[in-house]
């Protein structure tokens, strides 16, 4: 009997080789897609660098996801032969395909950073020589000005990392990566968020349920480098039914303590290039897609700290529904990502309540004043009204005696508003001329 209760506890954790659970259009419903979808968040225009090992598009397409592709801003190192945007389909792609659940309007940039043939006398190092070079390349991308009205925001998936410290010099080594603020690439990290970029690592798979094998049994403290960098957000993974997934690294981290930051949702079916699309590494871009999402509304301004990389985290953290034990903890971060919160801060509060009680309301309000409905007007984001006749609107409106005040005096403002513009019109059919004074003879 004790056999059995074991392999029950053990069947309800999701581990390396699990079949997929649930696919991605749970992760959508999770997600609450449809209502980003209908708030405008859906990634258009802003750029998200999938640092992996290269993207299919073609691939992307046959299975109906239809982001753009920023062929100019790509990049390879010059030891690969890949060609951005047409890789093997492989991880990059599921990455790519992951990021466009929440995001499927986004712009993807192939940064194949992951196809190096580098070497160097430790693992990382040559792959960190490269990764240094890709990070100067995004670098290069934020500072280049952009057209007016671009979206500057650029996200940065990174669902990589180093499994096993024999992959690095040891601690204290000038050369270690691992726990050392002052590495080159944890350098340019830093310096690339501080340009803007939104930034998020894999926690990586060496949780201590069922670490992936090549953690080679090292389970504790195997955050390591950039992936526990204090200027990204580091992601741990739950399947669709919000549990951590066994393989999902726990903190704290190498560089700072409180890592990881957020749960995203992996090991379900999506993109085809698995069975499942698993590990860390899906959970980190199903989060960015949801940043990429935020930035939609919430586009990069340098001189507005509330658009700022860390503004955005916060906003992640704090939106974030909390699992495990209350409050932080090193399995989950804050929690895992969630939208209701940033859809409610973002979309709803943008546009006045009773807009969002009685929209209609507020699209004949735009029908008659469209520059109360321009991108800076208090009623941003409405449109105005297809109906002409707005007696079947009132009607309908006092067929409903339950109304409460403050929809009978938005009501009435409206109305008032509709008649003064229509009785200054009648009064003076000359106002939209220059009037004449008579007075300079
Ligand atoms: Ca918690």
């Amino acid at each position: 009997m004790q056999v059995y209760a074991d392999v029950q506890i053990e069947s309800q954790i999701i581990c390396p080789g699990s079949p997929p659970l649930g696919s991605d259009s749970t992760v959508e419903n999770l997600l609450k897609v449809p209502a980003l979808k209908s708030c405008g968040m859906t990634g258009k225009g802003v750029k998200v660098a999938i640092v992996d090992t290269g993207v299919n598009m073609s691939y992307l397409n046959s299975q109906g996801k239809n982001p753009g592709f920023d062929a100019a801003n790509s990049w390879k190192p010059s030891s690969s032969t890949v060609v951005p945007g047409s890789a093997p389909v492989d991880h990059g792609t599921m990455c790519a395909f992951d990021v466009c659940i929440a995001a499927p309007d986004c712009t993807i940039l192939d940064i194949a950073l992951l196809t190096t043939q580098r070497s160097g006398s430790t693992v990382m190092e040559g792959f960190l020589s490269d990764a240094i070079l890709a990070y100067r390349h995004l670098l290069n991308i934020l500072a280049t000005q952009g057209r007016p009205g671009e979206n500057k925001s650029l996200v940065v998936n990174n669902s990589w990392g180093m499994f096993h410290p024999s992959w690095d010099y040891p601690v204290g080594h000038p050369g270690n990566y691992s726990d050392n603020p002052n590495h080159p690439f944890n350098q340019i990290v830093h310096t690339l968020e501080r340009a803007g970029a939104d930034i998020l690592f894999a926690a990586g798979n060496c949780g201590k349920d069922c670490p992936d094998g090549r953690c080679q049994g090292i389970t504790a403290n195997t955050i390591y480098g950039a992936n526990s960098s204090p200027y990204v957000t580091c992601v741990a993974g739950v399947d669709t039914t919000k549990k951590r997934v066994g393989y999902s690294a726990i903190g704290p981290g190498r560089l700072t303590n409180k890592k990881p930051d957020i749960a995203g949702y992996t090991h379900f079916s999506g993109s085809g290039v698995y069975s499942a699309d698993g590990g860390t590494s899906a959970a980190c871009p199903v989060t960015s897609g949801v940043v990429a999402a935020i930035r939609t509304k919430r586009p990069l301004n340098t001189s507005d700290p509330a658009t700022s990389p860390s503004a955005i985290r916060s906003l992640m953290f704090s939106a974030a529904e909390d699992l495990g034990p209350t409050g932080y903890d090193y399995l989950h971060g804050h929690g895992v990502v969630s939208t209701q919160k940033m859809i409610d801060k973002i979309c709803k509060s943008e546009v006045p309540p009773i807009c969002v009680r009685y929209p209609w309301i507020c699209q004949w309000l735009c029908r008659y004043y469209p520059h109360l409905c321009t991108t800076n007007g208090p009623l941003a984001g409405i449109e105005p009204t297809q109906e002409t006749d707005m007696s079947s609107t009132l009607e309908k409106f006092f067929e409903n005696p339950q109304h409460d005040d403050e929809l009978i005096l938005g009501f009435l403002a409206g109305l008032l508003l509709q008649k003064s513009d229509a009785v200054a019109k009648a009064d003076n059919p000359e106002s939209g001329k220059k009037k004449d004074c008579g007075c300079n003879g």
